[in-house]
């Protein structure tokens, strides 16, 4: 450990995101040389036990009840927020008004008036110093960051088509208990806003084009769910079974839609197709992206995360697509973890957006995504919903 000025950290919530984050403030430094050290200082949940318990298994020093406590301390530097969309907009903007850091998970709220309030937030708060970034951490996949790569340097061309799918099966189960994932008022949207945020963002930071209209459906399979006691993580403790009292599904199960970019720097932009749904049965968490351009196409699969496939047209006719393994210490990332092969996992994304979100601190700099990136994909996620609320009629975003 270095003798580094101290980032003090403060998080709240302590579920899936929480564990992941305090992994990754835990982590970085014992693999990057980073120009703050961080210190997880405090977490805060409304139960007590509950988040006392979390402080001792995520290594937090101290427990608080009410996330207030994070923006009152003086020994807080950054608010790290890892609670369901429904409180993202009271703590991030109590936060930067403190001036206090902020990262905030995704999506970055549950309505675009929510997003644009803590967007105003930040811009004011950056005239202070005081920073924010959203958590879309795929950006940080090095498979992810590659591509980025590679798009910049040109090697596709001109981005003709985006497809775009984030399949996950957890709800293929009728019977699998509620939970907060399902309740609008808790989460703002379903797949949609959970994972459709994800391929959204990641669409267009890769092509450095914004989605400007949508046509769009959205379904709800299951209207009614057992509600289940203990209702954690994904999909609630285990199956509630189908005598247990019933509570109703306010959210989209499946998100479908056709998109138009803006071209971006580019001059025509790229047509896109999107799907998002937590019923793909046998698919755990295949976020699938491929973009097809002028001079080649590229290919991502998250269930084989550490495998960029790339086909160049310049190759010989037999090429096809290269599998490039995407673990050679000069891809991003890469380097500080393990030798060429080993891979790497869910959670490095996570640390390296710690990484780079400490460094930008450290240089006084913007961390990315901004608040106003995760406010076009709020946009686009409203504009999804109102194109599915009218038949499908296309949404300029
Ligand atoms: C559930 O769909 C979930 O945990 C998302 O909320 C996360 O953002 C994603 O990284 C994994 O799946």
């Amino acid at each position: 450990m270095t003798d580094t000025q101290p980032l003090r950290v403060g998080m709240a919530g302590y579920a899936f995101m929480g564990a992941a984050h305090s992994h990754a403030w835990r982590t970085a430094p014992r693999f990057f040389d980073l120009p703050l050290q961080p210190q997880l200082t405090a977490v805060a949940g409304r139960n007590a036990d509950g988040v006392r318990a979390a402080a001792g298994k995520l290594g937090w020093e101290s427990a608080e009840t009410d996330w207030r406590r994070l923006i009152e301390r003086d020994d807080i530097d950054l608010v790290d927020i890892c609670t369901p969309g429904d409180t993202h907009a009271e703590i991030a903007v109590a936060a930067l008004e403190a001036g206090k850091h902020v990262l905030c998970e995704k999506p970055l709220a549950n309505s675009v008036d929510e997003a644009e309030r803590m967007t105003a937030a930040a811009e004011a708060a950056a005239k202070r110093g005081v920073f924010a970034m959203c958590g879309f951490s795929y950006r940080r996949t090095p498979a992810l960051a590659l591509a980025k790569r590679m798009v910049e340097e040109g090697r596709l061309g001109t981005i003709r088509h985006v497809r775009a799918h984030y399949l996950q099966d957890w709800l293929s189960d009728e019977n699998a208990p509620m939970t907060w994932r399902l309740d609008k008022g808790k989460s703002g949207s379903g797949s949609l806003g959970d994972i459709g945020a994800h391929i959204i963002d990641t669409a267009q930071w890769l092509t450095g084009q914004k989605i400007a209209g949508v046509s769009a459906l959205l379904e709800t399979f299951v209207p009614e769910r057992p509600l289940a006691g203990n209702l954690v993580g994904l999909g609630g403790q285990g199956d509630a079974g189908a005598e247990a009292p019933r509570g109703a599904v306010t959210v989209d199960d499946a998100a479908i839609f056709s998109a138009r970019f803006d071209g971006g720097a580019a001059s025509a932009g790229a047509v896109g197709v999107f799907e998002a749904t937590r019923y793909a049965l046998g698919r755990k968490n295949a976020m699938r992206l491929e973009l097809n351009g002028t001079k080649g196409s590229l290919a991502f699969d998250f269930e084989d995360m550490n495998v960029l496939s790339f086909y160049e047209a310049a190759d010989s006719p037999d090429a096809g697509f290269r599998r490039i393994l995407v673990t050679e210490p000069e891809h991003p990332y890469v380097g500080h973890w393990w030798p060429t092969g080993h891979g790497l996992g869910y959670e490095h994304g996570f640390t390296h957006q710690v990484v780079d979100l400490v460094n930008a601190l450290a240089q006084r700099r913007q961390p990315e995504p901004t608040f106003a990136d995760a406010l076009q994909v709020q946009r686009v996620l409203a504009a999804v919903e109102s194109s599915a609320a009218h038949s499908s009629q296309w949404q300029a975003v």
